[in-house]
């Protein structure tokens, strides 16, 4: 028996997980999701996400047919018919199944699946050698447009920038904002070290409210080191002691050059390792327990 995927309260097989190719999210990237992980049968930040997800579907008007409750019943469901202990957790909700035009009022009732998977890892040379990044030239959406606050499936943005990445031989990205100050990278949050304080863009610079992100400050402190939110400049970033990316997938990833520009000692920092033990520590001790 293969792979079950949560389907509007169903549980499928991956081959029958379809949805119609009328549905809103398919048609016009109408719908919101999360990624979120489980350690050893520990959903981390469960809360964190759903809360999250339901504030993305409030701005869009997209009413969840679920209440916070049943959603998150419905993702230990899906790893427990899984028996995954570690897993990649993908909670989309689109708009549903309309006709051709945009009015989303032709959508009766919102589309909900939930995919548990096993958990693609960056190598883990790259967390002992550090990884190197570039600035790409698609700006990030401006909030007054397409809010970066809303974890939509309109991610062309993203995509966009991480095609850039990708043609001049890189895996993630630096974007800048309309003002040309730093905003995040394709699908992780950036923070930088400069004389013993943590720095990391805040929101209204067009930054997603990272849930790593919110992690790791929250540890930085703490641990008693300074961390801030603050606007960053490409020339702070190139110039900062040590430099690092969050997100639910990388964890803690170090960077260690950055548009060519060596970052510190040209090594992951010691801060960003003392941080990444920390993480580690948290992934692994708490979060929603269940049981398979
Ligand atoms: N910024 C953006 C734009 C993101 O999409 C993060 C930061 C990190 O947020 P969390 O809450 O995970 O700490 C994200 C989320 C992927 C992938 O395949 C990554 C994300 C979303 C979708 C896919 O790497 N990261």
């Amino acid at each position: 028996m293969g792979l079950k995927i949560y389907l509007n309260g169903a549980l499928v097989e991956k081959e029958d997980a379809k949805i119609s190719v009328y549905d809103h999210g398919l048609l016009y990237g109408d719908g919101v999701f999360e990624g979120i992980r489980s350690y050893n049968c520990l959903v981390f930040k469960l809360d964190e996400h759903i809360e999250r997800l339901y504030e993305s579907a409030h701005t869009l008007l997209l009413e969840i047919p679920l209440t916070k409750k049943q959603m998150k019943d419905a993702v230990v469901r899906t790893l427990k018919a899984n028996k995954l202990r570690d897993a990649y957790i993908r909670l989309v909700v689109t708009r549903g199944t309309g006709d051709l035009g945009l009015d989303p009022r032709k959508c009766k009732v919102a589309t909900v699946f939930i995919i548990t998977d096993n958990i693609v890892l960056y190598p883990a040379e790259l967390y002992e050698k550090g990884m190197e990044i570039i600035t790409v030239p698609t700006v990030r959406n401006v909030s007054e447009a397409v809010n970066p606050q809303v974890k939509s499936l309109n991610y062309l943005n993203n995509v966009m920038a991480k095609i850039e990445a990708v043609n001049s031989g890189y895996q993630e990205a630096i974007m800048i904002n309309a003002l040309g100050y730093v905003a995040e990278c394709t699908g992780d949050n950036i923070f930088t070290v400069k004389r013993g304080t943590l720095m990391t863009p805040p929101q209204y610079m067009g930054t997603l409210r990272g849930i790593t992100r919110d992690s790791v400050l929250a540890l930085a402190r703490m641990a008693g080191i300074p961390a801030i939110e603050q606007v960053l400049t490409r020339h702070e970033v190139f110039n900062a002691d040590e430099v690092f990316l969050t997100g639910t997938a990388a964890e803690i990833i170090p960077v260690v050059k950055v548009d060519g520009r060596r970052i510190g000692a040209g090594e992951p920092g010691p801060l960003t390792r003392k941080l990444l033990k920390a993480f580690r520590g948290a992934t692994r001790s708490q979060g929603t327990r269940y049981s398979l």
